[in-house]
């Protein structure tokens, strides 16, 4: 395979790992936990995981040698750079703590263990893959683990391989999974922990314990170095407004970081449209009133970002959303599905261009949820911000011309080659992870934290995930799973934007971070991402 050259330098790098996991380890146990809500409920759920304490590591002067042992890695859902340097750090530390120790990998995501497809991970797989972007090593997937059926098929093949733990590298969802799958086995007696990896360009993975889910510092990155060139390129020609649409399924965390990052004329936040009950009209009447206080400066540019989840933090499209969800669910076609809707949603569905119906009424994804990903907010957005203008111009209030263009970002994120940051942080999650193994430990989620000081200043240590635990309803019934962290209004990151958007509104503030920097002087190369600074900053 012809590699690049910045391929062939980048696999020599050695990612950092905290002063804790450097030699030896020492254990040290915190206080028992308790869920972040509804205690009683995930109690009873729980009863083996629950309560568990926090675990920090601490640096030992001498080494022990521990048996050898073999683990099993799944990677979970959508893609997030750096999940091959947590493999290389879960195989660096099981080698170790002992040289015969082995690392199966399962294919394909969560069904690999259920279909018993799996490779052995050795030496040479692993150096191909140090420090690249991508699942490619062993595939991802999307099929949830819940039923018993399933974590029977996985005792079968881990009992066939020998395989003593798992560790599952997923979102809030797969790693809610993962603690119910650590429960049964812990209520089976059948000798398999199971771990888990904080993973998601999202950033909607985090509390506390677990600062930010890997792969959001290099998405984020990535999305800020093009935004910074569309930036450029309209300060440049001076006629183009361009909308932006920005990965994120629900959490508006990407759309924040890059709207910090890179200082557009508006940045929307969904959860800010929520709090606020803003309609689509006024979201449209807000961007209109944008465009033609620069058009008055005489500039006839901009640029607007977009967060992927907004639709559906709009009330009345929240509305009409959930009625399509559930008459999709029961109507044999979209039209019998429409011609259900209520009143209000009628009238909602009805003054949607055409296009935007269409995408509003596609399959829906393994949850039942619309696929956000395929709605295209930002033409939509463009439409509708182009006949207020026109209206506003017919009353003499906006004089310019208007040109839209659309974009969407996502998928040219989640597989870049890791920032530093995320290499480091990814390599030092998963050998963490091995410590939480030969520790015995079930249930737990890998957590590296202080991630703003340099890396050999981390803490590593682990989390019970009963901890992040609250109950809500899912499909109908109340289900224990790990809280979504949204933006927070009252966060230092928000505030940050608030209090600066109304002067980039107007004024041409672009900051242009360019290309991600693997080489060169620490300031370039190695800063985590401005939300993580603000909240650290606390
Ligand atoms: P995860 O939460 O599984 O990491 O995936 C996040 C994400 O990238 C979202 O930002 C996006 O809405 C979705 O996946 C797209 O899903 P798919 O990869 O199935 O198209």
């Amino acid at each position: 395979m012809t590699k690049s050259a910045l391929q062939i330098a980048r696999a020599a790098y050695q990612p950092k790992l905290p002063k804790a996991l450097q030699g030896g380890v020492a254990l040290k146990e915190g206080k028992a936990t308790q869920s972040v809500a509804d205690q009683e409920e995930i109690k009873k759920l729980f009863p083996n995981t629950y309560g568990m304490p926090l675990i920090t590591f601490e640096a030992a002067a001498s080494k022990a040698e521990a048996p050898a042992i073999n683990v099993g890695v799944i990677l979970s859902g959508g893609q997030a750079p750096g999940g091959h340097n947590v493999i290389s750090g879960l195989f660096d530390g099981l080698k170790s703590l002992n040289k015969d120790s082995k690392l199966y990998g399962f294919l394909g995501g969560p069904s690999g263990l259920i279909d018993h497809k799996y490779m052995e991970l050795t030496s040479d797989i692993i150096d191909e893959y140090r420090n690249t972007g991508g699942f490619d090593i062993i595939g991802s997937g999307r099929t949830k683990l819940e039923e018993t059926e399933q974590f029977d098929k996985g005792i079968e093949i881990c009992n066939k391989l020998n395989i003593k733990a798992l560790v599952i590298i997923g979102g809030d969802d797969s790693n809610t999974n993962a603690c119910v799958l650590a429960e049964y086995y812990l209520q089976k007696k059948c000798g398999i922990q199971v771990i888990g990896c904080p993973k998601t360009i999202d950033g909607d993975l985090k509390n506390e314990m677990i600062e930010t889910s890997f792969g959001f510092d290099t998405a984020c990155k990535v999305y800020s170095e093009v935004i910074g060139n569309i930036m450029r390129d309209a300060n440049s020609a001076k006629k183009y407004w361009h909308f932006i649409k920005l990965m994120g399924r629900s959490a508006s965390h990407i759309a924040l970081e890059c709207g910090l990052q890179t200082q557009p004329n508006i940045c929307i936040v969904s959860e800010e449209v929520e709090e606020k009950k803003m309609t689509l009209d006024a979201i449209v009447s807000n961007i209109a009133n944008t465009v033609a206080a620069r058009a008055a400066n005489g500039n006839n540019f901009g640029v607007v970002l977009i967060p992927e989840g907004l639709i559906e933090f709009i009330p009345e499209m929240k509305v009409l959303i959930k009625e399509l969800n559930d008459l999709l669910a029961e109507c044999s076609d979209v039209k019998c599905a429409v011609s259900k809707l209520s009143a209000t949603s009628a009238a909602v569905y009805a003054s949607l261009p055409e296009g935007i119906q269409k995408q509003l009424t596609l399959d829906r994804d393994p949850h039942g949820n619309v696929q956000v990903s395929l709605i295209e907010t930002e033409k939509l957005l463009i439409e509708m911000v182009k006949v207020k203008l026109d209206s506003m111009k017919a009353e003499g209030k906006y004089v310019g011309k208007f040109s839209g263009l659309g974009h969407f970002f996502g998928y040219e994120g989640r597989c870049a080659a890791p920032s530093n940051f995320d290499a480091d942080y990814c390599y030092a999650l998963g050998f963490n992870a091995t410590q939480l193994i030969a520790s015995g430990k079930t249930g737990y989620m890998s957590s590296v934290r202080n991630t703003t000081a340099p890396a050999d200043q981390w803490i590593a240590g682990g989390v019970p995930v009963t901890m992040m635990m609250n109950m809500e309803k899912r499909h109908g019934a109340m289900k224990p799973v790990i809280q979504k962290a949204l933006v927070r209004l009252d966060g230092a990151p928000f505030k940050k934007l608030a209090e600066n958007r109304e002067k980039w509104a107007i004024d041409t503030c672009y900051v242009y971070p360019g290309p991600i920097q693997y080489f060169g002087p620490t300031e370039v190369c190695d800063q985590p991402t401005k939300t993580l600074a603000l909240e650290q900053a606390k």
